[in-house]
């Protein structure tokens, strides 16, 4: 049945995932769907690593330049990969056998600011697109397309490809149609304009994705859901960050600085900034917008729970309960949520017009706030900057938080100097660990230092950054951030020669 298929015109298309993935020769660069494992294609990319498999088997070399708009599932990033099949990858990846191939340095990896792919696409640095392969929830009457649980770049790769392969889930839940808000005013220097988005919940665009359908060469039926990962339950620590940030938002409302329904929520990848999300269901915060990339469980909770009147994202990342549940009641929360273009959900403009309140995650911070977000140990490269970038440096108020230490305590998060740098201390104006969380707004850098050692460190390191800290005052080349250079990543060397930081 190819109900999903209003387009008559289209269904000639319809062909086998290997038929399709032939369409596809070596070293092409193909940009696919899917953010945060939803809405990524199912079939074509397994059918293509079967493929890839085969041809090098035979002795032939076989690999492809593969962009998203951010992580994926393993049937797609971990297939790939996997085979060998992957020479380049953009702009984002959470999946532990690419991730393994890139830090064996087998597979090139560009890891960029969410916000910056299609922009970058359309001036033409990454080159030439041959092929896009995107998920869609269906196809309408006229040719348009309902696009699927995420948005990601799908724009983007639909506009500049040569050739179209759809997939066509019948998985994805029908009532997601309307949900999108699909912006097609961007435009390059010196022809842009405002974008016209005031508030969270504003809709400037259109329900649907369009595409030359003359440049649809194969579309694909699936039935498969999105690979939808398990949240941990929040722990010990996971909650008195929580706690922290929430008592830290109490403040700011007291003060007068943040209004009683706070300002639109960003909240990153990851348990911790879940545990905050279920923090906030607790909070005395009312009414409240989330302005973010990804819906994720806590997030559901909090509109369900009336907390959260709308939530702005280019895409879900849910745990199979939360994607189950949120199918089962999709019209309750229909109106409540807009998938849009990641141009768009990691704007800077936007970002900033309406204040956004960033709490992402970190690998490492340093005594100054500079922060790490992607390489452990200064050179291997955990996932990637992802959109932090984009909200960090223009958040209302940008947040980082973590666990004071990481590895069973071998590892501090707090270090004398980060080993990369996503972050500069600039656009890193809160830290929060579960010892406590330092405000570091208006400080100048000696000042952070002070605090962030006494708030954030975990009290097996404090002393050692305490003591590194006076010893840098004292024989440092300049005052403004005292420093030592030569003992500055020496704790990182300890860890890479012992296994531990710890002296
Ligand atoms: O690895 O599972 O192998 O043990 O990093 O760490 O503590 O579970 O925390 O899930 O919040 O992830 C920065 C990676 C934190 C994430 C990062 C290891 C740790 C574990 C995960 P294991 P936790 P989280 C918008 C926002 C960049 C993208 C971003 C991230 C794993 O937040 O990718 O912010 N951020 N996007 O053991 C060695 C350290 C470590 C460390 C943590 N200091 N040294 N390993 N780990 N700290 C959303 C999107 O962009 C989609």
């Amino acid at each position: 049945d190819h109900s999903r298929i209003g387009c008559e015109r289209l269904r000639s298309k319809v062909m086998t995932a290997e038929d399709a993935a032939a369409l596809i020769g070596s070293g092409a660069t193909v940009g696919m769907s899917g953010f945060t494992g939803s809405g990524y294609p199912k079939a074509v990319p397994l059918a293509l690593a079967a493929r890839i498999e085969a041809e090098h088997k035979a002795g032939n070399p076989f690999r492809l330049r593969i962009w998203t708009g951010a992580s994926t599932g393993p049937e797609l990033d971990g297939a790939l990969a996997r085979v060998d099949g992957i020479e380049l990858r953009l702009p984002y990846n959470s999946d532990p056998i690419a991730r393994e191939k890139i830090n064996r340095g087998e597979m090139e990896y560009f890891d960029m600011h969410l916000s910056q792919v299609a922009p970058m696409a359309w001036q033409g640095f990454l080159g030439p697109l041959d092929t896009a392969v995107i998920e869609v929830t269906g196809i309408r009457p006229d040719g348009s397309l309902i696009p699927s649980s995420s948005v990601g770049n799908n724009k983007t790769w639909l506009d500049r490809a040569r050739q179209v392969i759809l997939e066509v889930n019948r998985w994805q839940n029908p009532a997601l149609d309307g949900m999108h808000d699909i912006y097609y005013g961007t435009a390059l220097p010196p022809n842009r304009v405002p974008i016209p988005l005031i508030r969270t919940d504003d809709r400037i665009g259109q329900p649907y994705l369009q595409c030359d359908p003359d440049k649809i060469v194969a579309i694909v039926e699936t039935d498969a859901p999105d690979r939808n990962l398990p949240f941990s339950a929040p722990d010990e620590a996971a909650r008195s960050i929580a706690g922290h940030l929430i008592e830290f938002f109490r403040h700011e409302v007291a003060k007068g600085r943040l209004p009683q329904s706070l300002l639109p929520l960003q909240s990153g990848v990851g348990n911790i900034a879940n545990a905050v999300l279920s923090g906030l269901l607790e909070s005395p915060f009312e009414n409240m917008t989330a302005y973010t990339e990804v819906i994720q469980d806590g997030m559901l909770d909090l509109l369900a729970a009336g907390k959260l009147r709308v939530a702005s994202a280019t895409a879900f990342s849910l745990s199979p309960e939360a994607a189950a549940s949120l199918n089962d009641n999709m019209a309750d929360f229909r109106d409540k949520m807009i998938l849009r273009p990641q141009e768009i959900s990691n704007h800077p403009e936007l970002i900033r017009r309406l204040g956004c309140l960033a709490m992402n995650g970190l690998i490492e911070a340093d005594i100054y706030g500079a922060v790490n977000s992607t390489h452990v140990m200064g050179s291997r490269i955990q996932n990637g900057i992802g959109g932090s970038g984009d909200f960090a440096r223009n958040a209302f108020v940008s947040i980082f938080m973590t666990p004071s230490t990481a590895k069973g305590g071998k590892i501090s998060a707090i270090v004398p100097q980060c080993s990369h740098v996503d972050h500069i201390t600039q656009d890193v104006q809160v830290i929060v660990t579960e010892q406590g969380l330092a405000d570091l707004r208006g400080l100048s850098p000696k000042q952070r230092a002070e605090l962030i050692i006494a708030k954030c460190a975990h009290p097996a390191y404090r002393p050692a950054l305490e003591d590194y800290y006076r010893r840098a005052k004292k024989s440092s080349y300049g005052q403004q951030s005292p420093s030592l250079p030569g003992e500055a990543l020496s704790w990182h060397q300890r860890f890479i020669e012992t296994g531990s930081m710890l002296p």
